[in-house]
């Protein structure tokens, strides 16, 4: 429910001023991420209607089947942070290398380009067609460099040293989740006013849930423990409030999304045939652990805290269990047993 008529631009202004030596060009990063998903959703949701369905032919780095949305998502973020001027780098799904950008103008004897963004600009793509909700995500880091283009080393930093994360889930509404620190945050699109509008202040998730969300498909690849784990949740103890539900859509921010409201945890493990699992360290695991974190929740490989991890490719995948803390704590204690 939209409980007061505050836009996403006024209220990251209002955090912006709880900062002295914010120099607004966050605030205006985080705008132009939003208006490039209001772009991006007025598509999705005609994608049935003109002829932007089906495959461009190319695949991405991922060797996956590009869809045109893919591509169309991915242009209008790059676009928007080349014209924006905050950026020295951007990265992205579907980009197999960083994009560096040129300083666009010097303000106030100070650098502009001083952010770099990691964007997966459609994850849960394949999805599109049967009208399944997807989604953006979003990763903002300070730059290391001293200026310029960006380098690599600006791409590849620690979770923990993120400014900002966030995510939109084009779904039955089209919604925009995000933080810059001071807590989570959700705005839903009111497409009759074209603004975000804060619906959801100040998130938290459940310490405990009773659902979890995993392609048990994968079963007989998992580690013994995981197995474990899995069939711990599937037996009835009412002490312990089980059986769990079983909630899997597919689609990361979805499951991610309906986890983060009502409680959760998501997995998708390593198993025998993807030693690292399958989703993206920079552009899927980092930023939802940010917001998981700043919503009282806890994300980690199954044994090491994601923000933590020392990234070494753009690419890297890596196990991925997120969601309710103690769901989460209860998952890392099964495969610490398997050891
Ligand atoms: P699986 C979608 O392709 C995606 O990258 C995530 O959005 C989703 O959580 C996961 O893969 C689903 O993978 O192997 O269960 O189909």
């Amino acid at each position: 429910m939209i409980n007061k008529f505050q836009t996403f631009y006024r209220h990251i202004i209002d955090e912006e001023r709880k900062i002295p030596e914010a120099t607004g060009q966050l605030s205006d990063l985080l705008a132009d991420i939003a208006l490039a998903c209001k772009i991006i959703s007025l598509e999705v949701n005609r994608a049935g209607l003109i002829d932007i369905l089906g495959f461009t032919g190319d695949e991405n780095v991922q060797g996956e089947a590009v869809k045109k949305l893919d591509v169309y998502a991915n242009d209008i973020l790059t676009n928007t942070m080349k014209s924006g001027g905050h950026i020295c780098a951007v990265c992205s799904e579907e980009e197999e290398e960083f994009i560096p950008l040129e300083d666009k103008y010097i303000l106030n004897n100070s650098i502009s380009n001083k952010y770099i963004c990691h964007f997966d600009p459609l994850d849960g793509s394949s999805n599109i067609e049967a009208n399944i909700s997807i989604g953006t995500i979003f990763s903002i880091y300070k730059r290391v460099s001293q200026g310029g283009p960006g380098t690599l080393g600006d791409c590849l930093q620690k979770g923990i040293e993120q400014v900002a994360a966030g995510y939109v889930v084009y779904g039955s509404s089209t919604f925009l989740v995000y933080s810059a620190g001071q807590g989570v945050h959700g705005f839903t699109l009111d497409p009759t006013v074209g603004e975000f509008l804060l619906s959801h202040e100040n998130i938290q998730i459940p310490k405990k849930s009773k659902t979890y969300s995993i392609n048990e498909g994968n079963y007989c690849k998992w580690s013994k423990g995981m197995q474990n784990f899995i069939d711990y949740l599937k037996e009835e103890d009412k002490d312990t409030n089980r059986p769990y539900s079983s909630r899997y859509v597919g689609s990361l921010v979805a499951d991610f999304h309906r986890n983060l409201l009502y409680g959760g945890i998501f997995i998708y493990p390593s198993d025998k045939k993807n030693k690292n699992g399958k989703l993206r360290l920079m552009y899927e695991a980092n930023p939802l652990a940010y917001i998981i974190e700043q919503a009282g929740g806890r994300a980690s490989t199954g044994k090491e805290r994601i923000l933590e991890i020392e990234p070494q490719t753009l690419h890297q995948r890596v196990p991925l269990f997120i969601g309710s803390e103690e769901d989460v704590m209860l998952a890392e204690k099964f495969l610490a047993a398997e050891e």
